[in-house]
């Protein structure tokens, strides 16, 4: 019995755990990029248009900022209206370097942000922190 087991059940166990561990790492990385991927047809609106600025909706929960990523239009202004419904993460502001954004975000409160992205390519914002909590728009 012991032979066999180190010798077929104990690589058949180390094949099933990094079978499952590389299953669980590839959907993460799926996600990601499918949402990445320009022009796919899966690509999904997020928000509304209000003469003519694109309003989107953000919240910060125990998740961190959503929905991200966000597809945006690059010259198309927008308006995130960003509520933190949290008080157990960090992510009490909003920082975006290339829009010289830095909001803070009280609690339960809508907070207004404003800007026109002006470049494509993904644009990452975040917490005060080095956006160590962080969400991303994808400017098409
Ligand atoms: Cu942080």
């Amino acid at each position: 019995m012991r032979p066999f087991f180190s010798r077929i059940i104990k690589p058949w166990l180390a094949l099933t755990a990094a079978a499952v561990l590389a299953g669980a790492s590839q959907q993460a990385c799926t996600k990601e990029s499918s949402a990445k991927e320009p022009g796919a047809p899966t690509a999904q609106e997020v928000g509304r248009r209000e003469n003519g600025v694109h309003v989107v909706d953000l919240a910060v929960t125990e998740k961190g900022f959503e929905p991200s990523p966000v597809p945006l239009k690059k010259g198309e202004p927008v308006k995130l209206v960003v509520t933190r419904k949290t008080d157990l993460t960090c992510a009490t502001e909003l920082v975006m370097d290339e829009y010289k954004i830095d909001t803070k975000l009280p609690l339960n409160t809508p907070v207004d942000i404003t800007f026109t992205p002006n470049q494509s390519g993904t644009l990452k914002y975040g917490c005060a922190m080095g956006k160590m909590i962080a969400g991303t728009f994808v400017v098409d």
